[in-house]
């Protein structure tokens, strides 16, 4: 079975991020990272750290569609894999998201893992999405009515679901109920043994998933 997490690299340090990234990068489908990262290390440290994985940028993208276009193309141009964007927006600015993403994978927010007015109009985000044509959306794993609903309307997207260990989301559950590739943080970088706490979450999810 190929990785199913996510590492969401939510730390400020240049040489923490770096040395996280040597020790987990291969180990994971992808990394993450957030605004902490790029506003300490500027978004040269997305280049550097796609030597270890696959970068995805969680910029949450929420502007007007020039905007969102001038910060996409920095994050294509220091060579990500991947684009976190909000969909409430609307169309037009989603679809300026997938324009100027070239070849990064676009993921769009419909669903939170905390309550927001996203819940009431998460199917309609669902639609927006699928017609700017992103390639999947960010569901909560801690949530399992909302992840649930999102799996059934979102046929033919990736899903990835944050919301597992620190925000009290269980792996197997949210596997099972269809997050393709769930996103973890903190509950492995804090940890004290992060290459441990990450290969408890895969034997859980080997044990449960090939039963
Ligand atoms: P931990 O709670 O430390 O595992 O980290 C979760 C990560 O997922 C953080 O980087 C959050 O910014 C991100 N996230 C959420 O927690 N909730 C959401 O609804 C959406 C995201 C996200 O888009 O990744």
């Amino acid at each position: 079975m190929d990785n199913r997490i996510i590492f969401a690299l939510d730390v400020y340090d240049h040489d923490t991020a770096i040395s996280l990234a040597q020790s987990i990068g291969d180990r994971v489908f992808a990394i993450k990272v957030n605004w902490p990262i790029i506003l300490e290390n500027g978004i040269k440290i997305v280049n550097e750290l796609s030597r270890y994985s696959s970068i995805i940028c969680d910029f949450k993208l929420a502007d007007i569609d020039n905007t969102v276009r001038l910060i996409t193309e920095k994050a294509r141009d220091n060579g990500a894999y991947g684009i976190i964007s909000h969909s409430f927006t609307g169309l037009g600015s989603l679809r300026a998201v997938v324009k100027s993403a070239g070849n990064m994978k676009v993921f769009s927010v419909v669903s939170m893992s905390q309550e927001s007015y996203l819940d009431s109009i998460t199917e309609e985000l669902i639609k927006t999405s699928r017609d700017a044509g992103v390639f999947g959306l960010v569901a909560p794993g801690n949530r399992p009515y909302y992840l649930k609903k999102v799996r059934e309307h979102s046929e033919g997207m990736k899903i990835i679901s944050p919301g597992v260990g620190a925000q009290g989301g269980d792996i197997v559950s949210a596997i099972m109920l269809g997050a393709d590739y769930v996103i973890i943080g903190r509950s492995i970088y804090s940890s004290p043994d992060p290459v441990g706490a990450l290969d408890n979450y895969n034997k859980n999810l080997n044990n449960n998933l090939n039963r």
